[in-house]
C-alpha cells in the first residue's frame, strides 16, 4: 500500500472520529432524546465505515508485497532461469559467497581467490568497464559493484551467439582476375592453351565450391565472387592459400600466371562494397599481382600474398595506349612542370630529363624541378654540370620559383614516386590540378590525388625504362643529346644494379635504346664511381654483416655517424653479391633523428612486406624504411622482429 493512500485512510479516520467526538458532545451538553439518536447513528456508521476501510486497505497490501516476500525460496529459481549469478567477495578479493546459479552449475569456488580463478575480471578493478568470461564454456557478462564487494553475472551466450552469427553472415564482394592470362594464351600451342583455359577455370571453381563462394566469370580472365564473412574469415586463416595453389598449377603447365584479387568488405551497401572490391583489385594489380588486397570501412587496408616477383607484361599495348594519351595531355597544356622524388637519384633525375626531351619535341615551355639540397651526391655533381648546358637555361627552377608561375593550364609529370610525402615539393601538388603520374615502384595506399593519368608498371626496371619506351610511339621527333642518353642510362644502371636485379627483355630494349642515342656507357660508369673515402665508409659498414637466419645478413653504421641512404644501399648491394645470400638489412643513421634501412633480397625473399611492417615500402627485391629514433641498435631490434614475423608467416603459409 502506496505512502499516499495510508495518509488518504488516516485523514478519514480521524475526520470520522471528529465527527462522532462531536455527536457525543452535543448529546452531553444538550441530553436530548434527538441527539442520543443522532450520536448513536454516528457511531454505528462509523464503526461500519471503519470495518470497510480497513478492510480495503488490508486487500491492497495484500498485492503488494516485495518481489523477495513472495518468491521466498523461490528467488533461486528465478534467478537460476534468467541466467544470473552473484559472487560476494572479501577485502583481500577471496570469494566468500556464491549465489545459487553456480551450485547449479556446478561450480565451487567459495574461499578461492577471485582473479585466480578469472584472471581476466582483474581489468574491472581498475575500470568498471563491463567483461564477458568464459565458465562452463558458457559467456557471462560480469558487473562489479564496488561498494558492495559483489559481482553480478548475467549468462548471455544466446545473445553473443546470435550476434556473431550476424556478423559471420555478412557479405563481401570480391574481384578475381587471372594475371598474365591473355599473354600465356596467346604464346602457347593449341593444346596448351586449352588446358591453361580449362585448369585455371578448374582451379578456382572448386576453390569456389569447397568455401561456399558464389562465383561468376565476367571477362575470359576474371571472376566475381560473393561470399560470407565467415569464408572471408576462413581465408585469412590459410592466408589465401588459393594463390599458391593457383601459381602452382600454373606451374605445372609451364605457364607463368598468378591470382591479383581485390575484396571489399565491412558495409551493409551491396554497392558500396563494389566499389571497395573493385579499388583493392587496382591496388593489388598496381603492387605487382600475386596477391589479394582487402579494402572495408573499419579496417585498414590489408595485404596477403605477393611472395612472387612481379613479371613482366610482355604485351606492349598499354605502353602505346599510355604513350598516346600522355601526347594528348602534353598537347593541350600551355607548359609543364616535371618533378622527381626527394634525394633524387639518377632515375628520378635521369626520368626528368627523358620527360623534359618529350615534352620539348612537342613544342611546351617546360621545367624541371629541382631541390639542390635534396639530390644525392653524384646526381648532384651531374646536374649542376648540366646546368651550364645552352638547352637547359632556365630549365631548373626550384620548388618556390614554381610555385610563381602562372600555373592556370598548366602540366605537372610526377617521375619515379607517387607518394606526395616523397616528392620533392608536395605544395605543388596542390597547386596544380592537372597531374600525371609514372612511376615503377608498387603501389602503397598513400597516392597523388585525382591525377588524369597514371602510369604505374612495378613489373619496370626503371622510370627511365618507362618513359623511354614511350618514345617510340611519339608522333614528334624526340632529340636527346649525348649526355642526356648518359644521364638516363646511368638511371637504368642504379636501379637495377648494374642490370643484376629487374631485368626483363624491355630494360634491354631501352637500354639499347639509349646506346642508338649516343649514351656513352663507360662514362656512365664513370658517374657512378665511388671516390677513395665512400669505398672505406662502405667497407666498414659491409664488415658489421652477420647472420640472422638462413641467408640473411644484417649490417650496421656507426652509431654516431650520418650516412646517405645511398651509400647504404650500395653496401646492402655489395653484400648481396656474396653466395647463399638472400637477403640483406642495412641499417644506419641518414638524420639526427632519423635511421634508414635499405634492404636488398634475391627472388626468394620479399622485403618490402618486411619493410611495410616498419612503416616503409619498395619493390619485391629493393625496399627502405626510414624510422623517427636515435637509436641504431633499436631500429636493429625492430628489424629483427619484423623479420621473424615475416618468416613466421611464411613458414605458416
Ligand atoms: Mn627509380
Amino acid at each position: 500500500m502506496t505512502v499516499k493512500m495510508t495518509r488518504l485512510r488516516n485523514g478519514i479516520v480521524i475526520v470520522l472520529l471528529i465527527e462522532f467526538v462531536l455527536a457525543l458532545l452535543g448529546y452531553i451538553f444538550i441530553s436530548s432524546k434527538t441527539s442520543l439518536v443522532l450520536a448513536t447513528y454516528i457511531f454505528i456508521k462509523n464503526i461500519i465505515i471503519f470495518a470497510l476501510i480497513f478492510y480495503a486497505s488490508s486487500l491492497i497490501n495484500e498485492n503488494n508485497i516485495s518481489v523477495s516476500e513472495v518468491l521466498n525460496d523461490e528467488a533461486k529459481n528465478a534467478f537460476i532461469f534468467g541466467g544470473l549469478g552473484l559472487i560476494k567477495y572479501d577485502k583481500n578479493r577471496n570469494i566468500s559467497w556464491t549465489s545459487d546459479l553456480f551450485t547449479e552449475m556446478k561450480i565451487n569456488i567459495v574461499g578461492r581467490k577471485l582473479l585466480e580463478w578469472q584472471p581476466l575480471l582483474a581489468s574491472l578493478f581498475e575500470d568498471d568497464d563491463i567483461k564477458v568470461v568464459d565458465i562452463n564454456s558458457r559467456k557471462f557478462e560480469v558487473y562489479n559493484s564496488k561498494e558492495s564487494r559483489m559481482l553480478y553475472l548475467k549468462d548471455v551466450s544466446d545473445y553473443i551467439e546470435i550476434s556473431k552469427e550476424f556478423e559471420d553472415q555478412q557479405i563481401c564482394v570480391a574481384y578475381i582476375t587471372i594475371d598474365n592470362y591473355d599473354e600465356s594464351i596467346e604464346q602457347a600451342d593449341e593444346q596448351t592453351a586449352a588446358s591453361i583455359q580449362s585448369n585455371s577455370r578448374q582451379v578456382i571453381l572448386d576453390w569456389a565450391k569447397d568455401n561456399g563462394v558464389v562465383l561468376k566469370r565476367y571477362k575470359s580472365d576474371g571472376y566475381i565472387a560473393v561470399f560470407n564473412e565467415r569464408t572471408y574469415r576462413k581465408q585469412v586463416e590459410d592466408k589465401f592459400k588459393i594463390l599458391d595453389i593457383f601459381k602452382e598449377q600454373a606451374e605445372q603447365l609451364g605457364q607463368v600466371m598468378t591470382l591479383s584479387i581485390g575484396i571489399g568488405r565491412g558495409s551493409n551497401i551491396l554497392r558500396e562494397l563494389d566499389e571497395l572490391a573493385f579499388s583493392a583489385l587496382s591496388l593489388a594489380y598496381s603492387r605487382g599481382g600475386d596477391q589479394a588486397t582487402v579494402k572495408s570501412n573499419d579496417e585498414p587496408i590489408r595485404y596477403f600474398g605477393g611472395n612472387s616477383e612481379s613479371y613482366e607484361k610482355s604485351n606492349m599495348i598499354r605502353a602505346r595506349v599510355i604513350a598516346q594519351t600522355l601526347a594528348g595531355i602534353i598537347k593541350k597544356s600551355d607548359n609543364v612542370l616535371i618533378m622527381g622524388h626527394k634525394q633524387s637519384d639518377f632515375d628520378s633525375f635521369g626520368a626528368s630529363i627523358a620527360m623534359y626531351a618529350m615534352c620539348k619535341a612537342y613544342g611546351k615551355k617546360t621545367y624541371i624541378i629541382i631541390d639542390y639540397d635534396s639530390l644525392e651526391e653524384k646526381t648532384k655533381t651531374v646536374a649542376t654540370n648540366l646546368c651550364d648546358d645552352e638547352r637547359y637555361r632556365g630549365v631548373f627552377i626550384s620548388p618556390l620559383r614554381a610555385q610563381e608561375l602562372n600555373m592556370s593550364n598548366t602540366l605537372l609529370v610526377i617521375v619515379d614516386n607517387h607518394k606526395p610525402s616523397l616528392a620533392i615539393d608536395s605544395n605543388i601538388l596542390d597547386i596544380v590540378s592537372n597531374k600525371v603520374v609514372i612511376d615503377h615502384h608498387r603501389r602503397g595506399e598513400e597516392f597523388v590525388e585525382l591525377p588524369l593519368l597514371t602510369y604505374l608498371e612495378p613489373a619496370a626496371s626503371s622510370t627511365v625504362e618507362l618513359i623511354v619506351e614511350l618514345f617510340e610511339y611519339q608522333k614528334e621527333e624526340i632529340c636527346v643529346t649525348e649526355r642526356e642518353a648518359t644521364i638516363m642510362y646511368t638511371g637504368m644502371l642504379i636501379d637495377t644494379n648494374y642490370f643484376r636485379t629487374r631485368v626483363g627483355t624491355r630494360t634491354f630494349q631501352a637500354a639499347a635504346k639509349l646506346k642508338e642515342l649516343q649514351a656513352n656507357v663507360g662514362e656512365a660508369y664513370k658517374y657512378l664511381e665511388d671516390d677513395y673515402d665512400t669505398t672505406l665508409t662502405k667497407l666498414s659498414i659491409t664488415q658489421t654483416a652477420y647472420r640472422y637466419g638462413e641467408g640473411i645478413l644484417i649490417a650496421f653504421g656507426k652509431l654516431d655517424k650520418i650516412y646517405s641512404r645511398t651509400l647504404l644501399a650500395k653496401a646492402g648491394n655489395e653484400l648481396l653479391g656474396i653466395s647463399g645470400v638472400k637477403a640483406v638489412f642495412i641499417v644506419g643513421k641518414t638524420g639526427k633523428e632519423e635511421i634508414s634501412i635499405s634492404a636488398r633480397s634475391t627472388r626468394d625473399i620479399n622485403v618490402q612486406l618486411i619493410m611495410e611492417k616498419l612503416g616503409g615500402g619498395g619493390h619485391f627485391s629493393m625496399a627502405a624504411c626510414q624510422l623517427d629514433m636515435e637509436d641504431v641498435t633499436r631500429a636493429i631490434n625492430l628489424l629483427e622482429e619484423a623479420v621473424n614475423m615475416y618468416l613466421d608467416e611464411r613458414k605458416s603459409e
